[in-house]
């Protein structure tokens, strides 16, 4: 509802905005934000921290990553001519041609005029006085803007594991997501790699061709699946762009806003011999199928979960010569899909080769590293390089980076260690005028489809803001208390929810918060969808607007 009173102070302070928003981010969040603002007529500035635009893909450059996305179910469905031009080499896109396809798209929609690199933002404090941020960078410049806008990821702020002596090593050692951008030579060398999640697989399956030693550090095993990647070749990116309509469709009608969606069958409904033949077919399919085309209890109910499992762990035995290290690669302490399931390329014939050797530190803890290598309980390793594979302070890490201060100088940080709630994924109480796309508590798994859905639902709140005359919004705390509740209710029954991961929000490397959260809507694109169409449908009646 308009307030004439305090709307006239709070126009009178539109001479001390520098912008009217200001996104944080230029990934693929930040670069639609951006681009969507600017066509209702905003002026907007991007903070990027980076050199370049890209986020996710302009950081993680280490060897082998890719998509394990389906490419043209990740890309931009905006805009009909960017569909038209731009061709996918491959079903899963390696992270060179994904971060040229963003700097694509940032040169034809002409957003890197607005976009400020090299500057990460350092605080982010609001004055209600004239209902805007002021965002400081870390070179002490500030600037003042109406709204903020979060596009800082879910897996960006990286953590390195805590092991003594990590900072005495004199050989070259990098984490995945901030490897170098000039290219890191390992052909004939001994290279340590630690972690064996979605990364530290894609990584070892790469390296492994060209090292003169690999050696694995593992401490859980996941479950992988094959991913089946393979080229595009002209005629069948025609067709693929004849569908693009109903590609898009389908994702914005499965769970998580892949092109896989759960069978309605469940496990034990059908005979041994039809479970097993569909398993056979999803395990040679393309991509995520196989956790999310999969019968619709396997990640719900532990015993169609466990025969899952038990399906994949032949599949290792078979595939790893040595049954001493399949038995090593076969999760013992979660099911299959409990955890995000690696994609791979032949990721088990990896500890086939001469040239890789899996060490096992849970048998044999790592207890420190030295100039040379690393040493465990029982022996000492020399290497050259060595990966850090070892994961992020996912979702809260990126917000915590930031001193984000709300309503009288109400700390996200503290807000949140005493209950991780938001609206929507979107809007916080407390907090008037930030939206995150994709904070906690959205809807995260094939990103793009849940950013151009967040993005559009927060510029038409902007722009319908702008119509009104109104300068502020804050959700209400009973429109918070509901999405808790109902976010909690999604997620009941989920065995993921059950399980240590980084979706559980458990980070060993990270000191405290080790208690599981639940740091993400499990609903389907569909629900949540439809939870916000009816917000606007009501004219915002959850948000205090004025
Ligand atoms: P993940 O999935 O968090 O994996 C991190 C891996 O690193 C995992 O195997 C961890 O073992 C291991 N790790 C972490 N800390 C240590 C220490 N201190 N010692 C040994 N091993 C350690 O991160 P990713 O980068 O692979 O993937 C993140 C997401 O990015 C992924 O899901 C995709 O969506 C994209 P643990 O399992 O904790 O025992």
């Amino acid at each position: 509802m308009t307030q004439p009173a305090t709307n006239s102070r709070a126009s009178n302070s539109d001479t001390i905005l520098d912008y009217d928003a200001i996104v944080i981010g230029a990934g693929v969040a930040g670069l639609y934000q951006l681009y969507k603002l600017r066509n209702i007529g905003m002026r907007v500035r991007v903070f990027e921290a980076g050199t370049g635009v890209g986020g996710t893909w302009y950081w993680n450059r280490y060897p082998g990553a890719r998509f394990d996305s389906e490419s043209y179910s990740y890309g931009y469905s905006f805009s009909q001519e960017l569909l038209d031009e731009w061709d996918w080499s491959e079903h899963f896109a390696s992270q060179p041609e994904i971060l040229r396809y963003l700097q694509h798209v940032a040169d034809k929609f002409d957003l890197v005029k607005d976009i400020q690199f090299s500057s990460e933002v350092q605080s982010a404090i609001y004055s209600d006085d004239t209902r805007s941020w002021e965002i400081r960078l870390q070179d002490g410049s500030r600037f003042r803007s109406r709204f903020l806008i979060t596009g800082i990821g879910l897996l960006s702020q990286p953590t390195l594991p805590r092991i003594p002596g990590i900072d005495s090593f004199k050989g070259q050692s990098f984490h995945t997501s901030r490897w170098p951008h000039e290219p890191v030579s390992y052909t004939g060398k001994r290279v340590a790699v630690i972690g064996t999640g979605a990364t530290g697989v894609q990584t070892i399956q790469e390296v492994c061709k060209d090292v003169g030693h690999l050696t694995v550090f593992q401490r859980r095993p996941n479950w992988c699946a094959p991913l089946h990647n393979s080229k595009i070749e002209p005629d069948e990116m025609r067709e693929i762009r004849a569908n693009y309509e109903e590609i898009f469709e389908t994702c914005n009608q499965t769970a998580a806003g892949f092109l896989h969606t759960a069978d309605k069958r469940s496990t034990f409904e059908v005979s041994e011999e039809e479970r097993y033949e569909f398993w056979e077919n999803l395990y040679a399919s393309k991509g995520f199928g196989i956790w999310q085309g999969n019968f619709k209890d396997v990640l719900t109910s532990p015993k169609a979960n466990e025969a899952m499992s038990e399906f994949v762990a032949d599949k290792i035995r078979q595939r790893v010569d040595d049954p001493e290290t399949a038995e090593k690669l076969i999760p013992k302490d979660h099911g299959f899909g409990t955890r995000r399931v690696p994609l791979e390329t032949r990721y088990y014939e990896s500890y086939n080769r001469d040239n890789v050797e899996l060490i096992d530190i849970i048998e044999t803890p790592i207890e420190k590293i030295t100039p040379g290598g690393i040493v465990t309980a029982d022996r000492e390793f020399e290497f050259d390089l060595i990966i850090y594979a070892t994961g992020f302070d996912a979702i809260l890490g990126s917000y915590n980076k930031i001193d984000i201060a709300g309503v009288n100088g109400r700390r996200l940080k503290e807000q949140w260690s005493e209950e991780l709630s938001t609206f929507l994924g979107i809007q916080i109480n407390n907090f008037p005028n930030l939206f995150m796309i994709l904070g906690p508590h959205a809807l995260l798994g094939n990103n793009p489809r849940s950013i151009e859905f967040n993005v559009e639902w927060i510029t038409d709140l902007i722009e319908h803001m702008t119509a009104q005359n109104m300068t502020r919004a804050e959700a209400t705390t009973k429109a918070v208390a509901g999405w808790y509740q109902h976010v909690l209710e999604q997620g009941e029954g989920l065995l993921a929810n059950q399980i240590d991961s980084w979706m559980t929000g458990v980070n060993s490397n990270l000191d405290g918060r080790q208690e599981r959260i639940v740091a993400r809507y499990s609903g389907t694109q569909s629900t949540f969808r439809k939870r916000c169409n009816e917000v606007v449908e009501s004219g915002y009646a959850e948000l205090n607007l004025m």
